[in-house]
């Protein structure tokens, strides 16, 4: 799998906790490198593939609530094999943009810095699923956890809890600090974004770092 972004295409990524805007702000600009005619393509995790769609279904099932976190790393990494080789590798190989709400930072904050899957174990499996490269750029929307939890919880209505919505807020602060940590470790790809705004104003930060960072790369190619 290493050199599966040596690509012609380019691969953006957006993190961060519940409810921050995410999907919201992946589908902006995804509209908005459309309209540059950038053919580029939407996917998620955990999903993006059938069979990694069939993962997330077991993984948010709302019934299977006792698991530990290392056994949910496990099938974030098998659906993100399942992603990479079926839908990410052969989009970027002909030359699509792909832009995926959440990636392999996901498992570093949920199941690493929050859920206490050593660093070591989650290195291994990023190694052997995703190898050497990360994507080209990454945003991290960030708010306080408190907020981004009322959001999911008013659009979520009285559908049941998945296993993930139903962690306490002590989880979802390790959580925001993994990100922030994340962030700081790599800020040539890292973006963290104040997600506590309305939607207009963070797309525009989101595009003036993308405008920045990969469109003059791709023009002059
Ligand atoms: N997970 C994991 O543990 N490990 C992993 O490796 C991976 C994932 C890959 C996937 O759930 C779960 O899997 C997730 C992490 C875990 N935990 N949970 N739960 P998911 O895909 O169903 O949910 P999510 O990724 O957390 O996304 P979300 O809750 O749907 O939130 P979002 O995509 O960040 O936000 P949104 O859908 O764009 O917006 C949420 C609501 O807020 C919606 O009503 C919007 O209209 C509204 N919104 C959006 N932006 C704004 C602003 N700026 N102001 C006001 N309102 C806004």
């Amino acid at each position: 799998m290493v050199g599966i972004f040596m690509t012609p295409g380019k691969f953006i990524t957006f993190e961060g906790g519940e409810g921050a805007g995410k999907s919201t702000q992946a589908e902006l600009l995804r509209e908005r490198l459309g309209a540059l005619g950038i053919r580029t393509i939407l996917t998620r995790e955990p999903g993006g593939s059938p069979f990694a769609e069939e993962i997330r279904h077991l993984l948010l099932d709302p019934r299977h609530k006792e698991r530990s976190p290392l056994a949910d790393a496990l099938l974030f990494y098998a659906a993100r094999h399942d992603h990479l080789t079926r839908t990410i590798g052969p989009a970027l190989e002909a030359g699509n943009w792909l832009v995926s709400d959440r990636f392999s930072d996901s498992t570093r904050a949920y199941q690493g810095a929050a859920g206490g899957v050593s660093g070591d174990i989650l290195e291994t499996l990023e190694k052997w699923v995703v190898g050497d490269r990360r994507p080209d750029l990454t945003y991290i929307l960030d708010m306080p956890p408190e907020l981004g939890l009322k959001r999911a919880e008013e659009r979520r209505g009285h559908d049941a809890v998945d296993g993930f919505e139903n962690l306490d807020l002590d989880f979802h602060k390790r959580l925001r600090q993994g990100f922030l940590d994340i962030a700081k470790a790599e800020p040539e790809r890292c973006f963290v974004i104040d997600a506590n705004r309305d939607i207009d104003a963070i797309a525009s930060e989101i595009w003036r770092i993308c405008e920045k960072r990969l469109i003059p790369e791709a023009v002059t190619k």
